[in-house]
């Protein structure tokens, strides 16, 4: 192990880190494999001098020893999304100027000629496990250490990055007012290439040394036997999880719905954060298993940044203060500090918890950031000292199940479609997803459009989430006198 690093990794020595299926695997069975896989990686270096490095692999063993083997060589951590479609890798990996990609199984065929094309050199972890440990470099705090790519209101995702300063300062707030402990066993049933899954559940639960369950997806009854076995005290989760669960509960009998309420009933933790809680399934949530949901906000370029409380008054419909660290304050249109309650403004957050840049755009950088605050694009009002989600300064960001998606990026992809013309894509309101895609498309003279013949060209375009989950075919989109899209008279037309 590094001695002045920031190895964000418990050392406990037989504590159980990683559950995996019928595998467990402790703290120091770990720690030793991800200093084998830093050694194999550095391959002779001193250094990777934040080198990229992607990894393409599910919640697993070989996910935390390659995140924690990249940042112990030196590297910047890239994980990528394994649904994702090629073109959207491709993004990726060029934005990004990745050189090595770390995969498994069936991925490493399927992302050879992809490599191969990019000058990537695929490997596995099993390729670079050494039995010569080679001396770890020192990192310093201010390193680069991880990109996650998230979508904004330009046509591609951006490349965020985070160094080990904050990171360590995403986790540790987290840990404060969390309280985790070492006693805490979680499951981890979401994707590791943003931050819920990353820093909230696997880098807080691996720091504090206490055991994650790693399911590399939602395999709602498989997590339920786990429930009703008492394994978990803290459960944390997109609404839209909660929304299937309760969904899920319909399809089984009463008796083992009560079975598994009985396993939620004991809990110490149940969270609830990326997408707004309505206030219906905050309620549904308490009267079937007497959990009172802790919601709270966050956003890939700061991490956590405001909560309701672990002691206290947790509210239905608002998000809480701030965490321990982070300074928030609402921000009107000319940029003057709010300090009324219940006057809405734009959340700005200051703190180390916020991310560095965006990977190679310093303009994008630039335009986010004012008077040192980064603007977050949410807007809220205080009431009472607790922050409530209004909603975005942007039609074109769109959340669902938790995923935070581009309108443009999603129009980009739908006008390389033959027939389409013009296209307008928003989110709207829906009981599962929080919103869900709809496209309005204008279709070039004399064609005809099929919902079901356009799901599948765009599958293998974008990832499956993305697709829009209906459309409304239009004779021209409706636009201002600039001619730009009047997409809130799109939704009207729903109404
Ligand atoms: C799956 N599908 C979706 C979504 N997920 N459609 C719209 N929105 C989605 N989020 C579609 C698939 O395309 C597929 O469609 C069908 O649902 C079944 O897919 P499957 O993968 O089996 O679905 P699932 O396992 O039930 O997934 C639902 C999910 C998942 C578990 C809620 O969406 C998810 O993990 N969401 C969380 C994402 C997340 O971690 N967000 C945090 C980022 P078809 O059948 O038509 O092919 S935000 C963040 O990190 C910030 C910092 C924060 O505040 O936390
Ligand atoms: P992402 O960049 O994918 O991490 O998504 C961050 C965005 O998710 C934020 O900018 C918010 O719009 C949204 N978000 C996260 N948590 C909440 C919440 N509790 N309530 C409402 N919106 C949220």
């Amino acid at each position: 192990m590094q001695e002045n690093g920031f190895p964000h990794l418990n050392n406990d020595s037989t504590k159980v880190a990683l559950v995996e299926g019928d595998k467990s695997h402790t703290y120091s069975e770990v720690n030793q494999r991800i200093d084998k896989f830093a050694s194999g990686l550095l391959g002779g270096k001193e250094d990777l001098q934040e080198e990229r490095i992607a990894f393409f692999l599910p919640a697993s063993l070989d996910y935390v020893t390659t995140m924690h083997g990249v940042w112990r060589a030196g590297g910047i951590a890239v994980p990528l999304n394994v649904a994702s479609a090629v073109p959207e890798l491709e993004h990726y990996l060029s934005c990004a100027s990745v050189t090595r990609m770390v995969s498994t199984g069936k991925y490493l065929t399927s992302l050879q000629s992809l490599c191969e094309s990019m000058a990537i050199t695929l490997i596995s972890v099993e390729d670079l496990l050494v039995n010569e440990l080679t001396k770890l470099p020192a990192i310093s705090p201010e390193r680069r250490g991880m990109m996650l790519f998230t979508s904004g209101t330009t046509n591609k995702p951006k490349g965020v990055v985070s160094t080990h300063k904050t990171i360590r300062a995403q986790i540790t707030t987290l840990i404060e007012a969390w309280a985790w402990t070492e006693e805490d066993v979680i499951p981890l049933l979401l994707p590791l290439h943003h931050i819920h899954g990353i820093i909230n559940i696997l880098c807080c639960g691996l720091w504090a040394g206490a055991t994650v369950h790693l399911f590399a997806k939602f395999d709602i009854p498989k997590i339920m036997e786990q429930v009703v076995a008492g394994t978990y005290n803290v459960f944390m989760a997109v609404p839209t999880i909660y929304v299937k669960l309760i969904q899920y509960f319909e399809t089984i009998e009463d008796a083992e719905v009560k079975i598994i309420c009985d396993g939620f009933r004991p809990m110490r933790l149940n969270i609830s954060g990326s997408a707004a809680c309505p206030v219906k399934l905050f309620n549904q949530w308490k009267e079937l298993t007497g959990q009172i949901l802790l919601e709270r906000y966050g956003m890939t370029e700061i991490g956590m940044g405001i909560s309701n409380p672990y002691d206290g008054e947790r509210r239905a419909g608002a998000v809480g203060k701030p965490l321990p660290g982070v300074e928030a304050a609402l921000f009107d249109e000319e940029h003057n500090m709010i300090t009324d309650e219940e006057i809405p403004g734009e959340i700005r957050i200051k703190g180390d918890n916020v991310f560095l840049e965006y990977w190679d755009n310093p303009i994008a950088t630039e335009e986010s950031f004012r008077d040192g605050w980064f603007c977050t694009g949410d807007v809220a009002v205080v009431e009472d000292g607790y922050y409530r989600i209004m909603g975005r300064s942007s039609i074109d960001i769109i959340k669902s199940g938790g995923y935070k998606l581009s309108g443009l990026e999603i129009e980009g992809t739908l006008l390389l479609h033959e027939n389409i013309t013009e296209v307008a894509v928003i989110g709207v309101e829906d009981e599962t997803w929080g919103e869900s895609v709809m496209a309005f498309i204008a279709l070039r003279e004399g064609a005809n459009m099929e919902y079901a013949d356009l799901k599948s060209w765009c599958e293998g375009k974008m990832s499956s989430y993305k697709i829009p989950k209906a459309i409304r075919i239009i004779d021209a989109l409706p636009r201002n006198a600039m001619g730009k899209v009047t997409k809130p008279k799109l939704k009207e037309l729903l109404c």
